[in-house]
């Protein structure tokens, strides 16, 4: 399965080397010198038992050079980058090819499709966790379960994909409920990404602090408030539960916003909580404590550049 990852950052980089024993991978990336620094000695994962695993996964900062087409593409960009991964993938990916996002937050797999066609586009979601360190380095910081969303027409192929993160050692299931897993995911991302970016702590304190809870509480109430007001049918019938269980599974790892905030770069708010909020003015939902969570990472991106150390 001839398999190209869009987005070399920290879980474009797990992914890779963990599939590249299994399967031919080629990582896309904008990042010139980490790509160079993939290609001279091989992606470095530090795994979670402190040992170092070399991919040998190549690295591609023009797709006009990969030069085949892959049969399953992952898209592990941010949230802004989604349009231009989709349109990569559109040009790169086979026929009868798959694109799967593992990205964060709403909205991505609609663009995805939008580029691809819709039966050609899936969303899954993965509790690993995962920092880059730096050019050619990634740690592995928390191992949770994956889970793969296989719409209509798609079993055969997403069942496939499973198997293969299963080899690889990445825990996947599959499940026919995208809205489900996707609003599951969000609302993890919505108690635990805006709070530890604010606090600028790693994700295990939240659980920890009687006020930071009751914060990540109210978030969280306020999402599930409006997947309901959606009819998404939740697959966990505690989420406050399993976003602490999030909170303790990955306790020592900063959570993607905060390291976005600490590398003075965009967040993933607006299809986070910022999604939340969107989708509860649509449905009449008030969320006042996500709007806050909101212009609070706004306001911290804008002037992060002028703060007094
Ligand atoms: O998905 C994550 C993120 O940081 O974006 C969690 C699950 C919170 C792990 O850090």
């Amino acid at each position: 399965m001839e398999t190209l990852i869009i987005g070399a950052g920290a879980m474009g980089g797990l992914f890779a080397t963990l599939l590249t024993p299994l399967v031919p991978v080629t990582l896309f990336t904008t990042n010139a010198g980490h790509a160079e620094a993939i290609n001279r000695t091989g992606l470095a994962l530090i795994c979670m038992d402190g040992q170092v695993r070399r991919s040998s996964a190549c690295a591609l900062t023009d797709p006009d050079r990969y030069g085949r087409r892959a049969d399953l593409i992952l898209i592990c960009t941010k949230a802004r980058s989604t349009g231009q991964a989709a349109d990569v993938a559109s040009r790169l990916l086979a026929r009868d090819g798959l694109v799967l996002t593992l990205q964060n937050g709403l909205g991505n797999l609609e663009l995805i499709q939008a580029a691809v066609g819709v039966s050609r586009a899936a969303a899954g979601i993965t509790a690993q966790a995962a920092t880059l360190l730096g050019p050619g380095q990634v740690r592995h910081a928390g191992s949770g379960p994956t889970v793969l969303g296989a719409g209509p027409g798609q079993e055969k192929k997403i069942a496939a994909v499973a198997a293969l993160f299963n080899q690889a050692g990445i825990a996947t299931t599959v499940t026919d409920d995208v809205a489900a897993l996707l609003w599951s995911k969000l609302i993890v991302n919505v108690g635990i990404n805006a709070l530890t970016a604010l606090l600028r702590v790693p994700n295990g304190t939240l659980a920890q602090i009687p006020e930071c809870e009751s914060l990540m509480a109210d978030a969280v109430t306020e999402a599930m408030a409006v997947a309901r007001a959606l009819c998404v049918r939740l697959p966990d019938e505690a989420p406050l539960e399993k976003v602490r269980a999030v909170c303790a599974l990955t306790s020592g790892n900063q959570s993607s916003m905060l390291q976005d905030i600490l590398a003075g770069k965009p967040t993933e708010i607006d299809v986070i909580n910022g999604a939340v909020v969107r989708e509860g003015v649509k449905t009449g939902i008030p969320t006042p404590v996500n709007q806050m969570l909101t212009e609070l990472i706004k306001a911290l991106e804008a002037t992060t550049a002028q703060r007094i150390n």
